[in-house]
């Protein structure tokens, strides 16, 4: 990367720093990942100079053929992979994604059932911060007392309030969703349905989790979680709603899209396809359930009753620890997580009383079960060290260690 390193040695510095960040540490948030080298010389290629509002043959921009090729590419092998009649690549991002959903298959005042934030939903979900929840009248259900979706409430709920839409896919929920079953709610009450299934597009990809994509009205996802694509959007429909769709993200939300963005999505799709990639996320499932039983025996509450996926949410209030507390001992150790609401939490967003971790990213550099184990001891004796820092940065010392044994980008440098 010589020339910013030359242009702009500021930068370069801050992008150094980053990227050894990235290397020495452990990075558990479960919605992060490390994209191959193929799409990150994709999201710095030439595509992001061209204008292309519009779609593929239908642009309102000259120059656009060989750009057309692209983003047709990567429509063809979304739809291939998660078997989708219509495909939209051109959200920004996941919320984008849902806005533009919203405003394709609902008018203003429609009612819609989403899951809430506390208990695994996202903020795009009816939340009453968001601009959508001011347009649309959202009623949100929640998880029963064991912690697991509960549908029978879900179709009580959706018979008392009818919705326009019913809506499943979540961001801190680690289990399996019976997309059937929620699809014959929807039928019995006449409503469409929409997953969310940015979290765990990857997983589906591979065939490890259930698709909605053959069975549901519309379905949302981010790119760059499991996926492990560019920072990017996508919407996937019945053909029925693809005109709507189209016109929901341009002209009626974005502008020109960022081709760079669609070109690394072609790519990162292509990644998705090959054998490699499902062994990819059968790991993630395998890591993810060795931290349940390594977390779990060491006396840390599992929310949901453990994980089907790739995350896992955790009550950390048992150890006499917030989750803001827990973070930052973790941080200083030189593991990345994030504190999380636990359903119905007592605490407030930015001191809760849970954290959120997954092994997607831990994945893609390799790590197994043996590392899972280390891992898990690692964030116990973090958090019970939370006011040693000395025995927080021998933590991190070790965690550097053996994340030697794992290169990351191993070519790249921002200062040389
Ligand atoms: N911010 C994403 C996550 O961390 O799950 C969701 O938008």
């Amino acid at each position: 990367m010589k020339n910013i390193h030359s242009f702009d040695p500021e930068v370069a510095a801050s992008l150094e720093l980053e990227l050894n960040r990235q290397r020495d540490g452990l990075e558990m948030i479960p919605s992060e990942n490390f994209v191959s080298e193929a799409v990150l010389e994709a999201l710095g290629s030439v595509t992001t100079n061209k204008y292309a509002e519009g779609y593929p043959g239908k642009r309102y921009y000259g120059g656009c053929e060989y750009i057309d090729t692209i983003e047709q590419l990567a429509i063809d092998r979304a739809k291939k992979i998660f078997g989708a009649e219509h495909v939209n690549v051109q959200p920004l991002s996941g919320a984008p994604a849902n806005i533009a959903a919203y405003e394709a298959l609902l008018d203003h005042g429609d009612t819609v059932l989403g899951m809430d934030l506390s208990h695994g939903g996202h903020l795009t979900h009816g939340h009453p911060v968001t601009q959508s929840s001011k347009i649309y009248n959202f009623v949100r259900y929640k998880t029963n007392a064991e912690g697991k979706l509960d549908l029978d409430n879900l179709r009580e709920m959706a018979i008392e309030h009818k919705p326009k839409l019913i809506l499943v896919g979540y961001s801190a929920y680690s289990r399996e969703i019976d997309f059937e079953r929620v699809q014959e709610i929807a039928d019995e009450v006449g409503a469409m349905t929409m997953a969310d299934i940015a979290h765990i597009a990857g997983l589906i990809a591979a065939g490890e989790m259930n698709n909605p994509v053959p069975i549901f009205d519309i379905v949302t996802t981010t790119t760059h979680k499991t996926l492990r694509g560019p920072r990017g959007g996508m919407i996937m429909c019945k053909k029925k709603h693809a005109k709507a769709v189209d016109k929901a993200v341009f002209p009626g939300l974005q502008g020109g899209p960022h081709e760079n963005v669609i070109t690394a999505k072609a790519i990162a799709f292509k990644e998705a396809m090959q054998p490699e990639f499902k062994e990819y996320a059968k790991q993630i499932k395998a890591n993810a359930k060795v931290l349940e039983v390594e977390l779990g025996s060491r006396g840390f509450k599992l929310m949901f009753g453990g994980t089907d996926n790739h995350l896992l949410l955790i009550d950390v209030t048992p150890k006499d620890v917030t989750g803001h507390e827990a973070e930052t001992a973790l941080d200083k150790a030189g593991i990345t997580v994030n504190k999380n609401m636990i359903p119905d939490d007592p605490r407030k967003p930015l001191d809760p009383s849970g954290i959120r971790l997954g092994t997607p990213a831990l994945t893609t550099r390799g790590m197994k079960e043996d590392e899972m184990r280390k891992v898990a001891d690692w964030i116990d004796r973090a958090i019970s060290a939370r006011n040693d820092d000395d025995e927080l940065s021998k933590i991190k010392a070790e965690v550097e260690e053996m994340t030697k044994n794992f290169p990351l980008y191993e070519k790249l440098s921002y200062t040389e």
